[in-house]
């Protein structure tokens, strides 16, 4: 009766929802008004209208915006200077238009992600209820849809969703932003009455899996339910084909089903054997495809139902001493972990933005994706089957639980729900479903006490209910926990005994401070539970891409130290074969939008910006992990430069560049000129190059070989004299209290660090660089969000007590930028947090008491700078001031405090002519 491709077509639609509905009203007209056809399934996600709203009641009309899904209602404040954002209640409502043909079919909305509760609602019914933001649910609103008449009848879906915090369900608290709405995509789906189950947690009701498969032969095993919706009772044949990629069919199986009315029947399909499958690999992602039919006994042609997966044949093992062992060989696993969001869109991402990530991860030579710290879109699981990137997924049991019956139900639910609904990817290796959770112990516990004790035991009671659950669930995968760097706290709780695989999240020469903490941790492992097999589940170090420094330090956020972290890391993991796997943290930038810091709201532990521009860790984990000849300048995305001419006669800067590559030696030269071959040591070659004025091209090659690398810098050089005529002076941008470079590339400027004054040149006149007093990781500067600017990392250092800055400038006519921020009368971070009124909170807080004088050229230009005045704790607050360097003199600022001390956070001096 239908076109053979019909039913295919139908469970392929997912995206292109107009085509087959196209189709599908075709097919009816062909068919004249008939009988059997496959599910329809059509996406939801245009035209939806939402609001922000009280708890109970929908808000008037007047207040809908127009909105498409994926959709959050957090994309902008999260990034902005008002401490939190908006966690509460928000409803968004949409016209179905259902055809009266559909009234006897079984109906479904699919919901991919709501966060993080939800409440369904049809024509003002409630259809269903979903608790956690991170799984797909799916409802059945047959019931409650209205068919009027013989055409398309309208129904309204009201969705109430809720982002508020609740003790009940994880996560509880994170370094990540927990974005509210309906961020994932939305379906309808129109299944015949007697369908695969659509009531199993979310999922797709069929479960294929592998329990043989070697080099010569592949069992594949497939399970699931039929429900038969109808009044009458119902025969259907259960038909499993396995296609190779040509559409061949190697395994085929097929049984038949007696169902009752209303009933559910479950079946099973064993079949093998696959004669010498066609393994799937990183290097060869080969995938078959499993169609899964129903059949009207009666009906020999019509396809009642299809659920199509993926498969892939592979097998795998984790060794406590010698790692990880794919298809039999061994593989040691690198790659990253990965957030949901992206700049400036929040967790409302198109599944092309999903499938880019893993592609991103995949070129950098990664094989492994820790899916962290929740489930994420379906996009993001069946890029990995595609591309070869083997995964492990967790639910987002993070920093802590609550000890409540109802908050360890949530999680045995979410734990399902994730295992069921992605349990079809082969990708996946690992289920996990705790993070770090002893790094916060509850009010009153400590390690040592009574409460602390009985928190250990909650945590460890929740840990072994959850990985029994997975062990019934899928005895294929391993489960695992991950834990913070408290090696002997998780000892204690028992929480390394449990799951199968033990993930450490390590970050020695970060936030502690020495980098060898991190290979005696791995031995310290390796020594006192022999028989676990380990992962280094996060590892990584904050690096703002405007920030650069020679050397990078601990925690200054440049991309040479955290260049230098990845390098000692890579270096020690690789010498420990027993370390089964390790993911950087992370493969992207992500908001957070507690954290402060250099870039206030942003995680920078990125391998690649948040708008996915490749940091020199990036190019640094490619040399290493691409098994096709590479090298790539480390800095060449840091393409405006500036620094001072190495001498009073010289017309260059000698600054550092590594070249990363994976051949043993690299030449580089400058605008065609060799600068020498150097040997590579664990993959990098150093190099000192003398940039000059203007555009300098680097060139990396490889001796012998066609493979080569190039990046155009464009240097600002400064001159040593400033009166130097060969480089006349046009501006100069310094951060006081600084060691660092700033490139602000759109408008084309770059920051320089402090230095002393000397004659003929420019710098301060006394005084210190800030140190914040209780942050013993900032080698200088204040950790915290700067108000009122996107140049924080500018804004957070200063000299504090200089007396003067010079700049022995030639004559002319000048424009001066003072640039200010009060540092030491900020209120603590925690206080800010959590108040509201940032402005209140600023003037509550005992201030320095500072009160200075800004005096240029022997003028007095800003007088009585301070709290009273101008300067409010943690404001960015500038000043510019026409100057004239007359008679030789050049520019001298004069700062003398009243009280206190003067400080000065940047100075921009301009030529106008
Ligand atoms: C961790 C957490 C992760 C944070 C990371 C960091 O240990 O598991 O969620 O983002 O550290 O950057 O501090
Ligand atoms: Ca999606």
């Amino acid at each position: 009766m239908f076109a053979p491709g019909w039913a295919r077509a139908a469970g392929k639609l997912k995206s292109c929802f107009l085509i087959v509905w196209g189709a599908c009203l075709l097919q009816l007209a062909a068919a004249g008004a008939v009988a059997a056809q496959g599910r329809v399934t059509q996406s939801l996600n245009a035209d939806w209208r939402f609001c922000k709203g009280t708890a109970q009641v929908p808000p008037a009309s007047a207040e809908w915006q127009k909105v498409s899904v994926p959709h959050t209602w957090n994309a902008a404040d999260v990034l902005d200077d008002a401490p939190g954002y908006y966690r509460g209640v928000g409803w968004y409502r949409k016209t179905l238009h259902v055809p009266a043909a559909w009234q006897s079919r079984s109906l479904y909305l699919h919901f991919e992600g709501a966060s993080q509760t939800a409440e369904v609602y049809v024509n003002g019914q409630l259809a269903g209820r979903h608790v956690g933001g991170y799984t797909a649910f799916s409802v059945p609103v047959g019931k409650l849809l209205r068919f009027d008449g013989a055409g398309l009848s309208a129904n309204e879906v009201l969705v109430k969703v809720d982002n508020s915090p609740n003790p009940n369900i994880p996560p509880l608290s994170g370094d990540f932003s927990f974005y509210g709405g309906i961020y994932r995509d939305v379906y309808l789906v129109a299944a015949n009455d007697v369908h695969f189950d659509l009531d199993n947690y979310g999922s797709g009701g069929v479960f294929v899996s592998t329990p043989g498969v070697s080099a010569a032969a592949a069992e594949v095993a497939v399970r699931g339910t039929v429900a038969n919706d109808a009044r009458a009772a119902r025969t259907v044949r259960v038909t499993t084909r396995v296609l190779d990629r040509s559409g061949r069919t190697v395994a085929r199986q097929q049984t038949r089903v007696k169902l009752a009315a209303g009933q559910r029947q479950e079946f099973r399909h064993a079949l093998g054997s696959v004669p010498k499958p066609h393994l799937w690999s990183p290097d060869d992602p080969y995938l078959y495809r499993v169609v899964t039919t129903l059949g009207d006994d009666n009906a020999r042609a019509a396809t009642l139902d299809e659920v199509n997966n993926p498969l892939g044949m592979r097998w795998f093992r984790f060794d406590p001493n010698e790692g990880f062992f794919l298809n039999g060989q061994h593989l040691a696993l690198a790659g990253a972990s990965r957030h949901q969001d992206f700049q400036g869109l929040g967790n409302a991402l198109p599944d092309a933005l999903h499938e880019r990530d893993v592609l991103l991860l995949k070129q950098m030579g990664g094989n492994f994706l820790r899916i962290a710290h929740y489930p994420q879109d379906p996009a993001v699981l069946a890029a990995c089957d595609r591309l070869g990137v083997l995964a492990a997924e967790e639910i987002p049991v993070v920093n802590g639980i609550t000890d409540s019956p109802e908050f360890f139900r949530t999680c045995e639910t979410m734990q399902t729900e994730m295992i069921r609904q992605h349990f079809n990817h082969p990708s996946v290796i690992i289920w996990a479903y705790m993070n770090e959770v002893l790094l916060r112990l509850p009010d009153g516990a400590t390690r040592e006490n009574a409460a602390g004790q009985a928190y250990f035991k909650r945590v460890a009671r929740l840990a072994q209910r959850l990985d029994s659950l997975t062990r019934r669930e899928d005895p294929a995968r391993y489960t695992m926990i991950v834990n913070h760097g408290a090696f002997d706290l998780y000892q204690r709780a028992g929480l390394t005994a449990i799951p199968m695989l033990v993930g450490w999240n390590l970050y020695a020469g970060w936030y502690s401070p020495k980098l060898e903490d991190f290979p005696a941790f791995m031995d310290q492992h390796h020594r006192e539970l022999p028989t676990k097999p380990l992962l280094i589940t996060e590892f990584g170090a904050d690096a703002d891409s405007r920030l650069h420094a020679f050397p990078g330090q601990r925690f200054d956020k440049t991309e040479e130290y955290a260049a230098q972290y990845h390098q000692f890391y890579l270096n020690a993991i690789r010498k420990r074969p027993f370390v089964a796997g390790a993911a950087v943290w992370n493969l992207v930038e992500f908001n957070a939008e507690q954290r402060q810091e250099a870039n206030p709201h942003l995680n920078t532990k990125g391998l690649l910006t948040a708008d996915r521009q490749p940091k020199a860790a990036y190019l640094y984990y490619q040399s290493q992990l691409l098994k096709t000849p590479f090298v790539r300048i480390g800095s060449r995305a840091w393409n405006l430069r500036s620094g001072t001419a190495a001498g009073p006669d010289s017309l260059f800067c000698a600054q550092p560049v590594e070249v990363y590559t994976n051949q043993p030696t690299v030449r580089l030269l400058l605008n065609g000129q060799e600068l020498g071959t150097r040997p590579v040591v664990a993959g990098v070659a150093r190099f000192r190059v003398p940039f000059r004025q203007g555009p300098n091209q680097l060139t990396a090659q490889v001796p012998g070989q066609a493979l080569s690398d190039q990046a155009e810098i464009e240097f600002l050089l400064l001159p040593q004299q400033l009166t130097d005529a060969r480089l006349p002076f046009t501006e100069l941008n310094v951060s006081l209290g600084d060691q660092r470079y700033f490139t602000d590339a759109p408008l084309h400027q770059v920051w320089v660090p402090e230095q002393e004054y000397t004659p003929g040149r420019w710098g301060y006149v006394g005084g210190q660089a800030y140190v914040e007093p209780s942050n013993g990781r900032l080698p200088y500067g204040s950790g915290r969000n700067i108000l009122g600017t996107e140049y924080d990392a500018l804004y957070q250092t200063q000299r504090v007590g200089l007396r003067q800055f010079r700049l022995d400038v030639p004559d002319g006519q000048y424009e001066v930028t003072l640039h200010f921020a009060e540092l030491e009368t900020a209120p603590p971070a925690e206080q800010l947090a959590y108040n509201l009124d940032q402005r209140a909170a600023a003037k509550a807080a005992p201030t320095a008491g500072r009160s200075f004088d800004v005096w240029l050229n022997g003028q007095l230009v800003l007088p009585g700078l301070g709290a009273d005045t101008y300067l409010s704790p943690l404001q960015a607050t500038s000043f510019r001031l026409p100057a004239s360097a007359q008679g030789g003199k050049g520019l001298v600022l004069d700062f003398k405090a009243r009280t206190g001390m003067t400080i000065l956070n940047g100075i921009q001096v301009k030529q106008q002519y």
